[in-house]
């Protein structure tokens, strides 16, 4: 392994010892959520995976190294500082040489992940593809790492505000299975479904280590994404979030905002336009994300 990697104790030891390990990005916690809220459910989602019998591991860029499993002051600086770079893969090598503060996207956990031989990751939301990309080429490099980064993802689907059916068709292109747990259909983030059929659906986690380790086994070097719906009682409904997405989209639009700063301009921009609807909407997805990951990373470690 690259020394550039500070394993926490508790992730080294888990990996020594064949122990269940998830990992969790920072880039949600310090561009994606406002403080207090990000550090409060950045622990909650923690004690989600113990509770599971997993060790997690949130990943960020600190003083040139990339730390793998993070103190409580360590969390801390992710949630508060207003220096954190967010962190894909074509930051990840200059951040780490200059040593300022980075928050990993999905893009750069996986590679991250995959560096320390953790499997299973769990986040809110991929990126993806975004709508109206037919002229922006905004296409989200956690589309890239997916099609090549030995690490599941556990997600409720890809964010709302990108361009479904395309997102899934780069995916398909990138040979990621994507895997519907306990539905036939891509969830939508705020929604349980976006209608979009998939090709594989599992019902346990037992099932979607199975998945992963054929998966694997075959010497095939992508990832994989297991889709799980947010509770139904914590959707929003359709129409009105598709209003929300619909505004926040003119206003990026108005107000010029391009490249890094999409996403977390639309994640924003809904949370006030919804008046924290969304956000509470994306607290219960991760947090139920956290439970199905806990578990899969448990059934991967017992095959
Ligand atoms: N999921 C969430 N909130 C987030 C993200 C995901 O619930 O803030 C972040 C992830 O880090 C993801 C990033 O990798 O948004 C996508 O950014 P971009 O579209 O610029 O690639
Ligand atoms: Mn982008």
């Amino acid at each position: 392994m690259t020394d550039l990697i500070d394993l926490h104790p508790d992730v080294a030891d888990a990996l020594n010892n064949g122990k269940a390990v998830v990992a969790l990005e920072s880039t949600i916690i310090s561009h994606g959520m406002p403080y207090p809220t990000n550090l409060e459910v950045a622990q909650r989602v923690e004690n989600i995976i113990r509770e599971a019998g997993a060790i997690p591991a949130t990943i960020g860029l600190l003083n040139g190294r990339i730390k793998i499993g993070l103190t409580a002051e360590e969390l801390l600086v992710f949630a508060q500082a207003d220096d954190v770079a967010k962190v894909s893969t074509r930051d990840l090598g200059l951040v780490i040489a200059n040593g300022s503060k980075g928050a990993t996207t999905v893009a750069a956990t996986m590679i991250a992940a995959a560096l320390a031989d953790i499997r299973v990751f769990v986040t809110g939301g991929l990126g993806g593809v975004h709508r109206g990309a037919e002229q922006s080429y905004d296409v989200s490099a956690d589309l890239t790492e997916l099609g090549r980064q030995q690490v599941a993802v556990v997600c409720a689907g890809a964010k709302a505000i990108l361009d479904l059916p395309k997102t899934l068709e780069v995916l398909e292109t990138g040979g990621v299975p994507v895997i519907g747990y306990g539905t036939p259909d891509f969830p939508a983030f705020y929604t349980r479904t976006s209608g979009i059929p998939l090709s594989a659906r599992v019902e346990t986690a037992q099932e979607a280590a199975r998945a992963m380790k054929s998966h694997w086994d075959l010497g095939l070097t992508s990832g994989l994404v297991l889709a799980n719906p947010l509770p139904e009682t914590d959707a929003l409904e359709q129409d009105q979030v598709e209003a929300y997405i619909g505004q926040a989209l003119a206003e990026a639009d108005a107000e010029r905002i391009t490249g890094k700063d999409v996403t977390p301009f639309l994640l924003r921009r809904l949370g006030e336009l919804s008046s924290g609807r969304t956000l509470q909407a994306n607290i219960a997805l991760v947090e139920n994300n956290a439970r199905l990951g806990g578990q899969l990373a448990v059934a991967f470690a017992n095959l």
